[in-house]
């Protein structure tokens, strides 16, 4: 176990030289997530949330302890093959390390270096374990081993010092990183967004109908809710930010800097963003008013045309710093809609988590298919050459976002009191609009819920019913449609492969 930290503390402090992405755990655990099944990762996300990132991390240090563990009962009966498989965990880091999409040769070099010091810690201490060997007594030649006694007092001292170092190489490590960080935190703390070109109108009054356990209309940077697969939160130095746009049918290839970003014509947009992995009334999806550019502008400039008008790309691939291939419809990125590649949040530069210095958004479409994060890279192809990150995994290749609503309060099996029982909630169908919401009590006839006032077409909508509830145990339900005229379907789907379907409903029990 003692050999077994030291490698980690090493580690540590190797990866914060390389990069803290190639620290062991950090790679192994997303090597797991890369190859991770669809019903897994949805398991993980609906037991355990945005702490399924805590708990994998978690599982793969106890599984390392029990392997340490084991390779030290070995060690004890063969003490350079105990020292050989501890190497063997230094080749399975370095393996999933290199093999991340991003990864490099020198991103072995935590588990190798890692490995190495822990092999000869291990070498070490089991050497001090070894039983003393005691003078032949007189007329015999046989050395023999006193089995009670080991050099006790060398076996604490080397241990202690094993275990102290190792815990000061982490602390450093972490210290190192810290710093490097620190860069990428000046960039942010040093910008201040511009004015925006065309400001979003303001928020009607009355969008947000200011119901006690109802969701805010505008939901705040800190309870936005994160899905994506980096273990570390990549921090992209805005000064050092580069993008670049090519590939199919781009006639002048772009690369523009953070800059250049600022200095163009900006929008202003309230937009409803949401995750795929959202299941029938889940939290992943969040409201925010958004800062950048217009992503089509760019494009034009490019050269790109939409297929409709000829274009030879109808996929655009974002490539995020951290190896994440979004695929997103040419075709709805020109269509006129508010596309962007967004560099504020609710007033604030993008927070870390959410994608600094720059992500892209498009109104309409799940995350998956459309809202890179720590965005760098754009390239025009089609669907037909370029299957990206998700899509690989059996989620679609084209995913608008399904006209869905969701009961806000009452809670769960809760027990609100006997007589006028406000039941409010959300309902999106971002880039259609709501057009309608109803809610039924126990199967019942289908009532017409009161619609908040409508901020626009990309954006939720509160929505409130006041129900006279009387005694007993009641199903509440709910349905959305949209401006299309098309009501959500009632058909219960999962959420893979292109988002879940039905109708939200809530038991509660009225005393
Ligand atoms: N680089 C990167 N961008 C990403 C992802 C990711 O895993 N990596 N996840 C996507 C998914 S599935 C969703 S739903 C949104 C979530 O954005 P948020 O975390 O800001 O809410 O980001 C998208 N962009
Ligand atoms: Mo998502």
């Amino acid at each position: 176990m003692i050999a077994g930290f030291c490698a980690l503390g090493v580690a540590e402090l190797v990866a914060a030289v390389v990069r803290p992405e190639a620290g062991p755990v950090t790679a192994v655990g997303g090597a797991v997530i890369d190859r991770t099944p669809p019903a897994v990762k949805d398991f993980a996300v609906r037991n355990f949330g945005t702490a399924d990132k805590l708990v994998l991390q978690l599982g793969i240090l106890a599984l390392l302890a029990a392997f340490a563990m084991a390779v030290g009962v070995l060690a004890l009966r063969r003490r350079r093959l105990g020292a050989a498989a501890v190497l063997v965990f230094g080749a399975v880091g370095a393996v999933a390390a290199v093999g991340r999409p991003e990864g490099r040769p020198g991103d072995a070099l935590p588990s190798v270096v890692g490995a190495l010091v822990a092999a000869g810690v291990l070498y070490l201490l089991v050497g001090r374990l070894a039983p003393r060997t005691l003078p032949p007594p007189a007329g015999e030649t046989e050395v023999r081993a006193d089995q009670g006694t080991f050099d006790r007092r060398g076996f604490v001292i080397a241990a202690t010092t094993a275990a102290a170092a190792s815990a000061g190489a982490g602390y450093l490590g972490r210290r190192v990183t810290a710093s490097v960080q620190a860069g990428a935190s000046a960039s942010r703390g040093a910008i201040t967004l511009p004015v925006p070109d065309s400001a979003a109108p303001a928020v009607p009054r009355g969008a947000d109908l200011g119901i006690r356990g109802l969701s805010s209309f505008v939901t705040p940077n800190k309870s936005f809710y994160r899905v994506d697969t980096a273990l570390v939160v990549p921090r992209v130095n805005a000064r050092r930010w580069r993008l670049r746009i090519h590939g199919k049918g781009v006639t002048r290839p772009l690369t523009v800097d953070f800059q250049d970003l600022l200095q163009r014509e900006l929008i202003e947009r309230d937009i409803t963003l949401a995750c795929v992995s959202n299941e029938v009334g889940g939290p992943y999806i969040g409201n925010a008013r958004w800062i950048g550019a217009r992503l089509a502008d760019l494009l034009r400039e490019a050269g790109v045309k939409p297929p409709s008008k000829g274009g030879a790309a109808d996929q655009l691939v974002a490539r995020s710093v951290d190896g994440m291939t979004i695929g997103t419809p040419v075709e709805d990125v020109m269509d006129g809609r508010d596309a962007m590649l967004a560099l504020g949040m609710n007033g604030e530069p993008l927070p870390f988590s959410h994608g600094f210095p720059v992500r892209m958004l498009v109104p309409g479409l799940y995350g998956y298919v459309s809202a890179c994060k720590w965005i760098k890279d754009i390239e025009l192809t089609t669907f037909d050459d370029y299957d990206a990150y998700w899509v690989k995994r059996s989620w679609s290749r084209q995913a608008p976002v399904k006209t869905q609503s969701r009961i806000d309060t009452p809670r769960p099996f809760a027990s609100p009191e006997a007589g006028t029982v406000p039941v409010a909630g959300v309902a999106w169908a971002q880039h259609r609009g709501i057009a309608r919401v109803e809610v039924r009590v126990d199967g019942g006839a289908w009532q017409t819920a009161r619609l908040a006032a409508e901020d626009s077409r990309d954006t939720w909508r509160q929505w409130v019913w006041e129900w006279p509830a009387t005694t007993g145990s009641h199903t509440l339900e709910v349905r959305a449609t949209d401006r299309t005229g098309a009501t959500q379907t009632g058909r219960r789907a999962g959420t893979v492969p292109d988002g879940a379907t039905g109708w939200h409903s809530v038991v509660v029990d009225v005393p």
